[in-house]
């Protein structure tokens, strides 16, 4: 079987809007519009079946953080295939990858944080902490401890439980979700609610709604927080530096786990190892999955304290799943977790490129369309608006020139993701200060041309 595309482009995008269901899409529009279709991919660069090139500026997404086309990955992959190409970890049994990477990621993570539950995704990872946390309170005497508080536009994943502790609105007016016990608290988006007030003031405000919230549950039914550092899938929005230390003084003060959810954050993107090291909070637990393994295998996991291990561990916990643990993403992610460390990618990130990026990326700010621009590390967004000064959305409603900046970005040459009107990148770690060059030079381009096409069609108009 070929492994590079050989076939018409129609025919492929035919094809896939008849049989594959796209993923956050309506799949009549690819009727209409074919899906674009990516073959191959190297560096930041991605080449699709037309033989175009893009500067992947969303590193897949959010994930390919050492970049595309590290062979060392594939030749880990096939040897373990050859040998132990599957077994799990139920029945007293396990293995060696298993074991290598959860003792690797001990030794990488800061503090108590030492006992992995592997899953395949984030969103497992976060079914398996909702499970989890309510056994840990059981065994600690405190069944009652139940409820998980979160924040409005968080993002936690896709299925039925961390879909319901993420406070993305649109997903929950599909499908009778959150689930009970889940409450969501407002999100540290200063540019978009902190009105007159100063953002420090705004980020202890929306951290003492958590404290409010606790007390009106009450602390003995209040299980855990959960945050992403920085959260991602919201629009890149980087709270005001009061915010965390104070959600940590809260949880510290009334007896709630802290979640740090670092599917995004995790493994460099924000110039540390993990964002809570960014951000300084003391997690319980940390949601890893994405950067783990750089998306080259799917694997997640839920890193959990010596102290909510020690208290899990004196029950059996009647939860896993077939592929938790999975030798070919365990030796594939001990092999990305090598190459982010001796090529001191982290580093780079941190002394180097992400300095670079602010620098260029904050200048954009200068732009008639843009309100705001937000950076942490290798992770930031440009918030668009028709009035700078009154951080105004558009008349024509929430996501009116999002799209339309992230259409002209595709057609520059870069992928960049748009999350209503705020336009999104995460790059490749890898990305050079060259490569930086470029991917500024696109933003910037498609700037303009999303605002002279908002003016031409008479939506450059404040709400
Ligand atoms: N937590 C966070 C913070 C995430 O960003 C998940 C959990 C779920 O991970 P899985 O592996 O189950 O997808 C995520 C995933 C987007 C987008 O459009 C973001 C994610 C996934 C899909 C799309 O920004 N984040």
């Amino acid at each position: 079987m070929p492994l590079t595309n050989i076939r018409p482009t129609a025919e492929l995008q035919a094809l896939d809007a008849r049989h594959h269901l796209h993923p956050f899409s309506a799949q009549s529009e690819f009727e209409t519009k074919g899906a674009r279709i990516m073959t191959r991919a190297e560096g930041a660069w991605l080449t699709d079946s037309e033989g175009e090139q893009l500067l992947d500026g969303m590193a897949g997404l959010w994930c390919v953080n050492i970049g595309y086309g590290r062979h060392e990955l594939a030749e880990v992959a096939e040897r373990q295939m050859r040998e132990l190409p599957y077994y799990n970890s139920f029945f007293k049994t396990s293995h060696v990858p298993a074991i290598d990477l959860a003792e690797r990621l001990a030794q990488l993570i800061p503090g108590p944080l030492n006992s992995v539950f592997y899953s395949s995704s984030g969103s497992e990872a976060n079914d398996t902490n909702i499970r989890l946390v309510r056994r840990y309170w059981e065994l600690k005497g405190q069944p009652d401890k139940t409820v998980f508080i979160s924040r409005k536009n968080a993002y936690h994943g896709s299925s039925i439980g961390s879909a319901s502790l993420g406070g993305m609105a649109a997903m929950h007016a599909q499908g009778g979700l959150p689930i009970p016990d889940v409450h969501h608290i407002g999100q540290p988006n200063w540019y978009m609610e902190g009105g007159d007030m100063s953002p420090d003031d705004f980020g202890l405000m929306r951290a003492r709604e958590l404290e409010q919230a606790i007390e009106e549950i009450g602390p003995d039914r209040v299980a855990a927080f959960i945050g992403e550092p920085i959260q991602g899938a919201g629009g890149v929005i980087v709270p005001p530096s009061t915010y965390w230390p104070e959600i940590q003084r809260i949880c510290d003060a009334h007896d709630i786990l802290l979640i740090s959810d670092e599917v995004i954050c995790g493994f460099g993107r924000t110039g540390n190892w993990f964002g809570f090291e960014t951000v300084g909070t003391r997690p319980d637990i940390i949601t890893i999955a994405k950067g783990l393994s750089s998306g080259y295998q799917p694997i997640g996991g839920s890193v959990v304290s010596d102290e909510v291990a020690r208290v899990l561990g004196q029950d059996e916990f009647t939860h896993g799943y077939t592929y938790s643990g999975h030798p070919v993403a365990c030796a594939v992610a001990l092999e990305n977790l090598r190459i982010l460390d001796e090529e001191k990618i982290v580093e780079q990130v941190r002394d180097v490129t992400a300095p670079y990026l602010k620098e260029k990326w904050t200048a954009l700010a200068d732009h008639p369309l843009v309100g705001e621009a937000s950076i942490c590390g290798m992770m930031a967004s440009l918030a668009l608006t028709p009035d700078k000064a009154a951080r105004a959305g558009f008349a024509a409603g929430p996501g009116t020139a999002g799209p339309i900046g992230r259409d002209f970005s595709f057609a520059n040459g870069l992928v960049m993701r748009h999350v209503y009107d705020r336009l999104v990148i995460s790059p490749p770690l890898i990305l050079t200060t060259s490569e930086i060059d470029t991917l500024i030079e696109r933003a910037e381009k498609s700037l303009d041309q999303t605002l002279a096409k908002l003016k031409e069609d008479g939506l450059y108009v404040a709400a």
